[in-house]
């Protein structure tokens, strides 16, 4: 049957569930806090990149079934899809879900159902969430109804996650978990697994500490072959031939507003209990200052005084725009700190928003001592070094995501080193 929704929050997950829903017959209203976003949205324009988004707002405005607010409004159904980041401190951040919560209060009526969609630390839609919709002075789990149901796709891919992966529907009740299933059904494909609020909020954050934990080893594997003539790439590419051996990979940390974030959740209800996790946050949080000293060492094997470096990529991952919690920011800070001058540029970020950042490539490569790549991008995998080499002051060329062929930058002349690689490095 075809719903009234509201979601709550259209970022990188509100945005695409919203159209997804509308283009599937559903009425949706978007609300968003962010002013400029909202007016975008409804011009049919995006303040966010994503594969096939751009054409699917286009249908659903288009549709006259997605139309975006600042407000609330009524509807059948309630998603909310806000960040839920971390403190300084580590702890979780619940303002905006709270805010969010308290935002529909008002709009919400007897048979709504209401979906958390971000992600929590265990327990945040009973402790958290259920006091302020009591508020409504609703019967929670029977005039009105709470699930928990986290999103879990990738950025880049999330269309095709949307429809073809599982979902985890965690209901406060068993009648929340179907309808929030029946609703999910207008899209999903894959199979909708039903438990409750907080064991599906446990299962979403341990998924992403799973992640974490497992480039935590990577990285420590790169740090080890980069003190033995290793290159851990290799080891790790053959490791894995093992059916029952799967290794992440390393690199220059890890960003983005998941995995970055979620283990912390567990760390703080239980600091005793979560050294693993701890030991591998603080491990991958530590990979772009090893990856600063090692553009530094780099500099001063090659005797270059007074280096300029020409940083590439700043998004946290490949062929996104999303820079939330990005190693490369945290590299652009240790360089400053080291009093290392250097420029910045990433393909698709349209918008100079990191310290020295040129939209412009070759601007970017001028005067510059080594090229260091930081996200792997398709468009630096194709980087031609033959090109580049007459764009830079010196040849040298520091890859820390395994996106380049080192024979062919040696083979144009570069000093090439990879991170985590100290036998072709
Ligand atoms: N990274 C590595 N080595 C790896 C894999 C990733 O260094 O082997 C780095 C990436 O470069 C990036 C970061 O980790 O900086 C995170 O990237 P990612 O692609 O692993 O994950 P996200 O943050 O884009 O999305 C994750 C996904 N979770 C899992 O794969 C378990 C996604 O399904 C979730 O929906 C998303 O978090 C989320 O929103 O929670």
């Amino acid at each position: 049957m075809k719903k009234s929704l509201c979601v709550v929050g259209l970022g990188y997950i509100g945005l695409p569930t919203s159209v997804m829903f509308a283009i599937h017959g559903h009425k949706v209203h978007g609300v968003d806090i962010n002013h400029k976003a909202v007016e975008m949205i409804n011009n049919k324009q995006l303040h966010i990149e994503e594969n096939g988004l751009q054409e699917r707002l286009e249908e659903a405005v288009d549709a006259g079934l997605f139309e975006a607010s600042v407000e609330p409004t009524e509807a059948d159904v309630f998603v909310i899809a806000v960040p839920s980041p971390i403190r300084e401190d580590k702890t979780a951040n619940l303002d905006y879900v709270r805010k969010a919560t308290e935002a529909i209060v008002p709009f919400v009526k007897k048979g709504n159902l209401v979906i958390l969609e971000s992600t929590v630390p265990p327990r945040t839609v009973e402790d958290v969430m259920l006091p302020v919709l009591e508020q409504t002075g609703l019967q929670i789990g029977e005039e009105l109804f709470v699930s928990h149901s986290p999103e879990r796709v990738i950025p880049g891919k999330v269309f095709q996650e949307l429809v073809d992966n599982d979902r985890i529907v965690g209901g406060i009740n068993e009648q929340s978990s179907e309808m929030t299933k029946e609703l999910y059904q207008s899209f999903v494909k894959g199979n909708i697994h039903l438990t409750d609020a907080t064991t599906a909020e446990m299962a979403k954050v341990i998924e992403n500490t799973y992640r974490d934990v497992n480039i935590a080893f990577a990285n420590e594997l790169a740090l080890i072959s980069d003190k033995i003539g290793v290159n851990s790439w290799e080891a790790i590419k053959l490791a894995n031939y093992h059916p029952r051996v799967n290794i992440h990979t390393p690199g220059p940390g890890v960003g983005g507003h998941c995995i970055a974030v979620d283990p912390w959740f567990l760390a703080e209800i239980e600091p005793d209990l979560s050294k693993i996790i701890q030991l591998s946050r603080n491990t991958n949080d530590h990979m772009p200052v090893y990856t600063a000293e090692q553009i530094q060492e780099i500099m001063k094997e090659q005797f270059i005084n007074d280096p300029k470096v020409a940083l590439f990529g700043l998004s946290f991952k490949a062929n996104i725009d999303d820079q939330r919690e990005s190693p490369s920011l945290k590299v652009i800070m240790e360089l400053v700190e080291k009093g290392i001058s250097f420029t910045t540029f990433d393909p698709h970020i349209k918008e100079n928003v990191a310290s020295n950042q040129t939209q412009d490539m070759e601007e970017a490569l001028n005067e510059a001592d080594i090229l260091v790549i930081l996200t792997d991008h398709d468009e630096f995998k194709q980087l031609d070094p033959e090109f580049i080499k007459g764009k830079m002051r010196n040849r040298v060329v520091f890859d820390t995501k395994n996106a380049l062929s080192l024979d062919e930058w040696k083979n144009a002349g570069f000093v090439a080193k990879r991170l985590g690689d100290s036998k072709n490095g």
